[in-house]
């Protein structure tokens, strides 16, 4: 059975009325990623830190999955292909529609203890403090992979793109590693390898195919 991975980036959730990072006005415009999204800045300030994501929490709750995670729903749905998932996003819209994706930047809808490394669902609202449930300490950070930690789940995604067939990246810069460097592993598999985005990104290059335009209108053209 051909196996397909995805790599999806901020780009898929932009017409979800979710910001993107590195387009015009995007969050990297609006904050220091020294500062919310690196874990120095959140000892530096963590109230600072701590309504970056809660804003973000309450976005993404408020937002719907669009056209192409439905598209990508029914291609890991469907008979004759094994799909794997995996996003850099933490908003939760390919679960929305019905996907199954591996995290590898984490989640906004996960907390988890800087003391303890118990994770538990995130309140909407997290604050400077916030009570781990398992050991009591106050250090309930939220459960989202910054600049300087580990991706989750790098073995499992590696092991996925090492035996794929197709290697497809939706709406990404390229411009984070380890993620921009998962087409290089997917070229070296032997897969091939097509980028879907509304413009070149920074890994362009190593694609074999690309279609361009925005993703809930090219994904499931191309899904179906
Ligand atoms: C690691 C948190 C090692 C979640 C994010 C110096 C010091 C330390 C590390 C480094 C360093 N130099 C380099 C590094 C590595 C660093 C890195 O890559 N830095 C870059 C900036 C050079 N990476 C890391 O630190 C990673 N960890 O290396 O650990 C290690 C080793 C041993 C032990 C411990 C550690 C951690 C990386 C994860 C960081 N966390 N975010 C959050 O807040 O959301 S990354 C951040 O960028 C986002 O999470 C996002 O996932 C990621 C990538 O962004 P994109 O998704 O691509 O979004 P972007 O806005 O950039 O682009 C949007 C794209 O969509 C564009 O191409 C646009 O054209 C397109 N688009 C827009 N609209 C549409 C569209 N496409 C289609 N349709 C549309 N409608």
């Amino acid at each position: 059975m051909p196996k397909i991975v995805l790599l999806t980036g901020a780009g898929i959730s932009a017409e979800s009325g979710l910001g993107t990072f590195r387009d015009e006005g995007g969050l990297w415009a609006q904050h220091r990623i020294e500062d919310v999204a690196t874990p120095e800045g959140f000892a530096r300030n963590p109230a600072l830190v701590h309504g970056f994501y809660n804003a973000r929490r309450a976005q993404a709750a408020a937002a719907t999955p669009n056209a192409a995670h439905h598209a990508l729903a029914r291609l890991q749905q469907a008979d004759g292909f094994d799909v794997t998932i995996v996003t850099q996003n933490v908003d939760g819209l390919h679960e929305m529609a019905g996907s199954t994706a591996i995290h590898m930047h984490g989640e906004l809808s996960g907390a988890l203890c800087a003391a303890c490394d118990h994770r538990w669902p995130a309140p909407l609202e997290m604050s400077v403090g916030e009570p781990c449930p398992a050991c009591k300490a106050p250090t309930g950070r939220p459960d989202i992979v910054w600049f300087g930690e580990m991706p989750y789940h790098m073995d499992t995604i590696a092991d996925h793109i090492a035996e794929c067939d197709l290697f497809v990246a939706i709406g990404t810069s390229g411009q984070v590693y380890p993620a921009a460097g998962f087409v290089q592993e997917a070229n070296y598999a032997g897969a091939h390898t097509l980028e879907i985005n509304l413009r070149d990104s920074d890994t362009s290059h190593a694609f074999r195919d690309h279609l361009v335009g925005p993703a809930s209108q090219v994904v499931p053209r191309w899904v179906d």
